[in-house]
């Protein structure tokens, strides 16, 4: 989510605004007037709105206009860093707090879906109607713009910003959705592929919906993988912590634990049905909350792109760190460029300049993207790329990968035991609460060193000898698992993971890094249907295939590649309970049961993990 420090600044906000029903000032140290007003919806809700105008204003500019959850900025707040580049080339900035969040009126529901046209009939309201008629009160409140608006954001108003090219204004002419999610259940931040995204769901609805204002959980630990271990069964989150208090969205968890009506009917997909926008999609590699969402929305879009207005750009970073910063490094990884700065001046500035400002420079290219480990930036006329090969790295014995599938015909498999009583984390211990206001790990948590894990017991993994020429990587990855358990149910989380050379040159300390190029878990109850989860036969070798997304990465000369089966982590991700309930919310401690899992790498139970590969 965008910066905390916009929660405490709105904080500020709101004392010195509340009793204002409309607000101009001069913006200290700046040059741009603040604005403020509440801006009447089609159902007479009124949302809190504020524009920042230029001081030194010659001509009409069009408005950059963001929605959040998050409170909007106050006077003393800008210039905004996060817009740097944009400030050079002049616009109006323009944001708005969405329904029933800080200022604004009105019920916030999370990641409202659109509306059902026919149950509210004209006064029917969604994300959508809402940006519709702010757009087209800025059209006519706010002085001398140019009749265009461009809309953008990061996450939560990065999807807004989505939602608003549903049904768009007709002076909405450029829209950035930025790590927006598209599924809560399939791939962002509160599920991935049906297995549930604990620590980020319980902190994150707590947050947003145990106030208007937001509100951190505060945490008996500072280790909250001991608090959530201690907790037990998810049930006694609502019975030992909420009691009688109902988070709407803790609610949804559990009761809708499948793939049902309520999350499709939420889920982006189906409503991405045209092109009505020029549409730049922009996501990080190493995004710790939303990297499935700008991937699909751009390839939903894409089967509709008749005039070429979708395009799509990824970069080495974490959720939103594009919006601020060099962007050359991220954790203990170097990028050897500033490749924030690049995405900021060079594809973002100049895509508003050209929809905005008639400025002459081409469209974005359909795929940019930055190739990690050689550290460049590429463009694709596809993505994935068409001229892309597909190889698959098999499991073999004594923890070998390699390029051949077994041969072995019988009996060849790894194991290891899963203990939910002691779950591997997801990250190095502490691990401070998600959001924490001095400092978590959790930005980074995605390019920590896994050495940490493959020195586990029930942690597998298998490895390539060192690489004696590139393995560049563009495309989908796919894990292709053959597994068999004494249990009923059982997560697998696949890492593939680039590790350094021991002697890394130049920079020692890295030397031996594990690095996660792609992951993702998957609850086994859902190998078959998302919707009616089945449970696993004990001792039967069933098929599972986990989507692990899409890279641009170059494993190089020197480096091995590694791939890591696990079935926890923790507390990212809820234990499995490993024995069959329908609903895992309704678990009690005693279901939690220790389980032993194979993975299987004979001829014709070939584990591997597929990728796409281009010169
Ligand atoms: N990842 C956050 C989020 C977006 C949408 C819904 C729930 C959470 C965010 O950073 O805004």
């Amino acid at each position: 989510m965008m910066s905390r420090v916009r929660t405490a600044c709105a904080l500020v906000f709101v004392v010195l605004t509340a009793t204002m029903s409309a607000q101009s000032a001069m913006v200290p140290d700046s040059n741009y007037t603040f604005h403020r007003t509440m801006v009447t919806m089609r159902d007479g809700v009124k949302l809190n709105t504020v524009w920042f105008v230029p001081k030194k204003q010659t001509g009409p500019l069009p408005i950059l206009f963001v929605r959040t959850p998050y409170g909007v900025p106050g006077p003393n707040f800008w210039p905004s860093k996060a817009y740097a580049e944009l400030h050079a080339d002049g616009y109006i900035f323009a944001e708005q707090d969405i329904r029933g969040k800080y200022e604004s009126e009105g019920t916030f529901v999370m990641q409202r879906p659109p509306r059902l046209v026919d149950a509210g009939g004209k006064a029917a309201i969604d994300e959508s109607t809402d940006a519709y008629d702010s757009i087209d009160w800025l059209l006519k409140g706010v002085p001398a713009n140019n009749g265009r608006v461009g809309m953008m954001g990061v996450s939560y108003p990065g999807w807004t910003a989505a939602m608003a090219m549903l049904d768009p204004h007709p002076a909405l002419k450029a829209v950035s959705p930025q790590a927006s999610p598209s599924d809560m259940w399939l791939g962002d931040d509160f599920h991935h592929n049906g297995a549930f995204r604990l620590s980020y769901g319980f902190e994150y609805a707590y947050m947003v919906e145990n106030a208007k204002g937001g509100s951190q959980f505060e945490f008996e630990n500072y280790d909250t993988y001991d608090w959530y271990l201690k907790l037990g069964a998810l049930s006694n989150i609502q019975s030992k912590y909420l009691k009688d208090k109902h988070l709407p969205t803790w609610d949804d968890f559990q009761q809708h634990p499948n793939y049902d009506e309520f999350w499709q009917r939420q889920a982006m997909k189906s409503y991405l049905t045209r092109v009505n926008v020029p549409t730049l999609n922009v996501g990080g590699w190493w995004d710790q909350e939303d990297f499935y969402g700008p991937v699909t929305i751009y390839r939903e879009l894409e089967k509709h792109d008749n005039k070429s207005l979708n395009s799509m750009v990824v970069g080495p970073w974490r959720h939103g760190s594009w919006r601020g910063g060099a962007g050359d490094k991220l954790g203990n990884v170097s990028f050897a460029s500033a490749t924030g700065e690049y995405f900021r001046a060079k594809i973002e500035a100049p895509f508003f300049a050209k929809y905005l400002k008639d400025k002459a420079v081409p469209a974005p290219a359909e795929a940019t993207v930055f190739e990690s480990g050689s550290n460049v930036w590429r463009t694709f006329t596809a993505w994935p790329p068409k001229e892309a090969v597909a190889k698959s790295l098999y499991f073999n014995a004594n923890g070998a990968l390699t390029f051949t599938a077994p041969t072995a015909a019988a009996n060849a498999f790894d194991e290891y035991v899963s203990d939910p009583a002691h779950p591997v984390p997801y990250r190095h211990r502490p691990i401070e609460p998600t959001y924490y206001p001095k400092g978590s790990g959790w930005g980074v948590w995605l390019l920590e060193d896994q050495r940490f894990a493959s020195d586990r017991p029930d942690v597998l993994h298998w490895e390539t000898p060192v690489l004696t020429e590139d393995v560049t990587v563009a495309g989908d990855i796919t894990a292709k698992l053959f597994v068999s358990t004494t249990g009923q149910d059982a997560d697998f989380v696949v890492k593939l993971i680039d590790v350094y050379p021991e002697d890394n040159k130049p920079d020692f300390k890295m030397g031996g890094w594990q690095l996660m190029v792609a992951n993702d878990v998957f609850r086994a109850r859902f190998r078959e249907s998302f919707e009616k989860p089945k449970p696993l036969v004990p001792g039967q070798v069933t098929p599972i295939t986990i989507d692990l997304h899409t890279q641009s990465y170059k494993f190089q000369k020197g480096h091995r590649i590694q791939v890591q089966v696990q079935s926890s982590w923790f507390p990212i991700i809820d234990r499995n309970p490993q024995t069959w309930m329908p609903n895992i919310f309704e678990a009690k401690d005693s279901d939690y049961q220790k389980q032993t899992h194979r993975v299987w790498r004979t001829a014709g139970t070939a584990s591997r993990v597929e990728i796409a590969t281009v010169p």
